[in-house]
């Protein structure tokens, strides 16, 4: 209407130029500190999965010695089809192959080494994990992504200048031979001690200065530069700071990065982020299904329950952040059936809870709307159209909308969205409801940033209000859901 009317006014010729400036109404102004579109897509997955396989799942162990002789590698049913399949059934969208865990042993037949499958009695030698592990997420739609230890307890090297071109010669092997990764996993570990080639020592290393991390990182980016690197200092994705699968309730996805290095950081400050950090490096809570990260049958009895995790899914997800869930093969090489079990009714629980949307085209007001533009509506926040945000004017740091609901709606769970292509911005908000004729606090918070899950008693209103009370930056929100739990929860 707008475009058509200027055009009348100002004739044909001003076409061109008019629609463009009429159509294009600016964004809100980015923070410093924004994410890369490979960081955002990498967030919007939410659920991703690891996969831990190697000769630990044949020798009952966590870490193993180095020493292990590859013929203990032998999974007579190995089927990359079927983990991919339970995954993907689970909503994960990405799955992460321990390629080389912390024994040396390699998954694939890497040129480099004779410690790998060409050796062990799978498929007489001639198999390839990775290969039908990347080709079996290509089939089903799921993302690949690779764990490279950087402690190897194996190689005769460890320790000195050669492993290094050892490591990044298996890198590349890694990123050159099997398509597109999305994930490289550089683990912090190193416990010291190891086989190391027959020298069964204990081999210390400086982690600020061995492993020349921006070399590495470089070669990554220079042969797959979409895939997200992962460690406890990003440059892409961070460790949370625990094992346990959850982000601080403060969570935001910037950092300091320059003094922190892979191996060697501060847990706490990485769970909670740092609304002064200078690079985005968004959290990824790495946790297992069981409780170790191998298969081991004792623990069997022992896999998380589905509510348990649901109870992740909401410390993580819900926390601006990732959940890799760890699904470990068993000794044949197949998911075993407790973790399929307790997955596909997890899956059934977070799909039952997040079903019906009862905010979904509510009327919604809001105490500003920047420029007074369509572009900002407050109805963005409820439409299907994540991309669209509304936004309050610059001079506002902070701003409430309110969220009409047919009457008897009743809800337990509240969900919030920013739009971080444009930085992190809440930094405290506020959801009310009006019960008994006066607006009462029904939850509160401090980050929001891609999504922030809460978790409340029931409540039965018509009026919800979000009062965000302070913010970086001129506050915005993409996305706004109020939902009732499966009493499965
Ligand atoms: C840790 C490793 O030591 C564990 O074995 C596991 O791989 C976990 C994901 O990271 O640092």
């Amino acid at each position: 209407m707008c475009i058509i009317k200027k055009l009348t006014y100002l004739g044909i010729g001003m076409f061109i130029s008019l629609s463009a400036v009429t159509a294009q109404v600016p964004d809100i102004t980015p923070n410093k500190v924004i994410p890369t579109p490979q960081q955002v897509a990498w967030q919007q997955m939410e659920l991703i999965g690891f996969v831990h396989f190697t000769v630990n799942t044949f020798t009952d162990k966590e870490w193993g010695e180095g020493s292990e002789k590859e013929s203990v590698f032998n999974p007579t049913k190995l089927d990359a089809s079927q983990w991919v399949r339970v995954a993907k059934e689970a909503g994960m969208k990405e799955l992460i192959l321990t390629a080389k865990h912390h024994d040396g042993f390699c998954l694939w037949p890497s040129k480099y080494t004779e410690h790998s499958v060409k050796n062990s009695p799978w498929r007489n030698g001639k198999g390839d994990v990775v290969k039908e592990f990347t080709d079996a997420c290509r089939k089903y739609g799921i993302k690949p992504g690779l764990y490279l230890s950087p402690w190897d307890r194996n190689s005769a090297d460890y320790g000195r200048p050669a492993y290094l071109t050892y490591y990044r010669n298996q890198l590349t092997e890694l990123l050159t031979h099997y398509g597109k990764i999305y994930e490289i996993w550089f683990d912090g570990a190193n416990g010291g001690t190891g086989y190391y080639g027959g020298a069964n020592e204990k081999r210390e290393i400086d982690r600020r200065t061995y492993y020349d991390w921006a070399t590495t990182w470089a070669l990554v980016r220079r042969l797959q530069p979409d895939a997200m690197m992962f460690s406890d200092a990003g440059p892409d994705v961070r460790w949370i700071g625990n094992e346990s699968g959850f982000a601080g309730e403060t969570c935001w996805s910037t950092i300091n990065a320059d003094s922190i290095m892979p191996g060697q950081a501060d847990a706490a400050y990485l769970n909670t982020g740092d609304p002064n950090g200078n690079r985005w490096i968004t959290g990824e809570c790495d946790v297992s299904i069981r409780p170790g990260w191998f298969y081991h049958a004792s623990e069997d009895a022992k896999v998380k329950t589905p509510k348990q995790l649901v109870d992740l899914y909401y410390k993580s997800v819900g926390r601006n952040s990732l959940l890799l869930l760890n699904i470990p093969p068993e000794r044949e090489g197949l998911i075993a059936e407790p973790d399929i079990r307790s997955l596909k009714e997890f899956r059934s629980i977070l799909d039952e809870t997040f079903k019906t949307d009862l905010a979904k085209g509510a009327p919604v007001k809001a105490s500003n709307v920047r420029l007074n533009n369509k572009k900002f509506a407050p109805g963005n926040i409820i439409d299907n159209d994540k991309t669209n945000y509304w936004a309050a004017d610059d001079s506002v740091k902070s701003a409430w909308l309110e969220v009409t609901l047919p009457a008897g709606t009743t809800f337990d769970r509240i969900m919030l969205q920013e739009p971080i292509r444009f930085g992190q911005r809440i930094e405290e908000f506020e959801v009310q409801a009006l019960l008994d004729n006066q607006f009462k606090t029904i939850a509160a918070g401090t980050t929001i940033g891609y999504k922030r899950l809460l978790r409340i008693a029931p409540v039965t209103t018509t009026r919800v209000k979000i009062i965000l009370k302070k913010s970086n930056n001129t506050p915005a929100l993409s996305a706004f859901g109020l939902f009732k739990a499966s009493s499965r929860e």
